[in-house]
């Protein structure tokens, strides 16, 4: 049977590109929310739970369904949600702007090897497209939203992960199939999502999402690695070198 050949790479960004929930979003949120005079605080612990929902607006309703439901909900309760979360989105960017979250091992180096093989590039997240930009531009120059053919992200489709909505509009605006895309993520709503647009996956754990099922993946990885910073293998396939480059995007693909 011929096999596909790997043409391009599509990437999570929150706990896959870099680690921005902890210190990150959940930290807008808060900031957020005492801007707003609401007594609402997430701490370390709560936000792990409240992971479990992706979308800043869909997570926020979650929070006030399952955790505060003696919050007295305002008669506009949808445009309060909505404000409430452009001023997380402010608050977000203003952090990241100032540099706060680098980006995860081997991340920068993967992205570079994958342009100079000719391998296309594709982000797939629930996160809101400003969100990104500041991301990219602060850790990799402005000129790097134009390494990736499609930033698709937040709102763009009606279902967030881990609906495989995002993936497919991904491929699709990609113009490929998914025999010839590898995905990332890191989480167990990732890679429902992904696996989902029936896209191979490579995962990468972070603390927030260690205990996940990530049955499915091609390979299950604490980091992508550096040629000074070997990965481990939790499990799935072992690359020569300890650190993820093409050549082993390329095997794990194939296998
Ligand atoms: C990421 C998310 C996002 C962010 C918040 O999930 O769930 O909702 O936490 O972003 P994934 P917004 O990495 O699986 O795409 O507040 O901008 O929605
Ligand atoms: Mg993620």
């Amino acid at each position: 049977m011929a096999v596909n050949e790997l043409k391009a790479l599509i990437f999570d960004v929150d706990g896959t590109i870099a680690d921005t929930e902890r210190d990150g979003h959940r930290v807008a949120f808060n900031m957020a929310f005492e801007e707003s005079d609401l007594d609402w605080n997430w701490s370390v612990a709560l936000y792990g739970k409240l992971l479990s929902v992706t979308g800043g607006k869909e997570r926020m309703r979650y929070y006030l369904e399952s955790f505060n439901q003696e919050f007295k909900k305002p008669d506009d309760f949808d445009g309060f949600i909505v404000e409430l979360h452009k001023l997380k989105t402010q608050h977000y960017t203003d952090l990241m702007s100032k540099g706060g979250i680098p980006l995860r091992p081997g991340v920068e180096r993967l992205l570079n090897e994958a342009r100079e093989q000719g391998l296309r590039l594709a982000i797939a997240t629930t996160t809101t497209p400003k969100n990104v930009e500041v991301l990219l531009t602060q850790s990799l120059g402005a000129e790097s939203l134009t390494w990736f053919d499609v930033i698709a992200a937040g709102d763009i489709v009606k279902s967030k992960k881990p609906a495989s909505d995002i993936y497919d509009y991904a491929i699709k605006e990609l113009d490929l199939d998914a025999g010839e895309c590898l995905a990332f993520e890191d989480s167990r709503n990732g890679i429902v999502s992904s696996l989902g647009a029936k896209l191979k996956t490579i995962v990468t754990i972070n603390e927030y999402t260690k205990e996940h099922d990530f049955s499915g993946a091609s390979v299950v990885l604490n980091h992508l690695g550096e040629p000074n910073d070997a990965n481990t293998v939790i499990s799935g396939h072992q690359c020569v070198n300890n650190y993820v480059d093409i050549s082993c995007c390329r095997a794990i693909f194939e296998g």
